[in-house]
């Protein structure tokens, strides 16, 4: 019932109400996995099919994104891993250049976060170079990358040429994901795994890890 309230407060663009609904859920023991799912995600949904048939407009959206950012500030202490604890691994996450969408790369982040991760987030627009920059800084083991437009797309193939450009290919494993982004463009551009949602991205970055100390 409340969840269907959050979904509401998310299409409706009312970050009081979403703050509200998203705190009243966390202490009635409903889980921050549920909420970002069946409330945040459930909402989203819909607001992405309204955008489609030009029933809401830029302004509305970016209303629902403010939504998702608070009631994820909202979430972030209870997903992220006790301070203290030695990190999981590192991730370097962007929105590739050209592609303002943060929507679902902060999702990533959260989960990643969630499950223990450092998780160097560079930001939306970023270009190829400053994905290389940071991994030169970071020494990740993962780059992560998103891309919600067709036309940002193959900017994901620029950052991977870079990456080998600059002698780092073979030093991280790589992923991708975003609304138009498939397992199929991820193999033909060299992705090493498209991350088809937040859950399987976390899991990805998982086997990676694994993968690296083996
Ligand atoms: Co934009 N937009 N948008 N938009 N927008 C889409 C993407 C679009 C599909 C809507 C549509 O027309 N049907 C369409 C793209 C069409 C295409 O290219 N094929 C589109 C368009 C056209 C545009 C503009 C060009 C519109 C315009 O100006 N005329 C413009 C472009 C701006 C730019 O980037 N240069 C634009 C602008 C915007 C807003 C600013 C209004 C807003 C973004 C706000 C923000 O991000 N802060 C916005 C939004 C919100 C959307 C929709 C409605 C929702 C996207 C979203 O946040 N979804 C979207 C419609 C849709 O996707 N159905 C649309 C929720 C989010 C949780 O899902 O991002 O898919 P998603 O992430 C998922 C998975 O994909 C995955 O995990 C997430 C959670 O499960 N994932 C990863 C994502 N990244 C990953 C990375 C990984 C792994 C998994 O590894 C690294």
């Amino acid at each position: 019932m409340s969840l269907k309230r959050l979904a509401n407060a998310m299409i409706e663009g009312d970050v009081e109400k979403g703050k509200e609904v998203a705190q009243d859920l966390l202490e009635e023991g409903t889980t921050p996995k549920e909420i970002l799912d069946d409330g945040v995600l459930a909402g989203m949904e819909v607001v992405g099919e309204r955008f489609k048939n030009f029933e809401m407009y830029i302004p509305e959206v970016l209303g629902s994104a403010q939504v998702m950012h608070e009631v994820m500030d909202i979430l972030r202490p209870k997903l992220v891993s006790s301070e203290g604890e030695t990190s999981k691994g590192t991730v370097v996450l962007g929105t590739v250049e050209g592609d303002m969408h943060d929507i679902g790369k902060n999702l990533v982040a959260l989960m990643l976060e969630g499950a223990g991760f450092k998780v160097v987030d560079i930001g939306i627009d970023q270009p190829a170079q400053s994905f290389v920059d940071a991994v030169k800084k970071e020494n990740p083991e993962v780059v992560g990358m998103s891309a919600l437009l067709t036309t940002t797309a193959p900017k994901i193939f620029e950052v991977i040429e870079a990456l080998k450009d600059a002698g780092l290919r073979d030093s991280v494993k790589t992923m991708a994901g975003g609304a138009v982004i498939d397992q199929a463009f991820c193999d033909e551009n060299g992705v090493d795994a498209y991350g088809p949602s937040a859950t399987a991205a976390m899991e990805i970055a998982q086997n990676f890890v694994a993968e690296v100390k083996r």
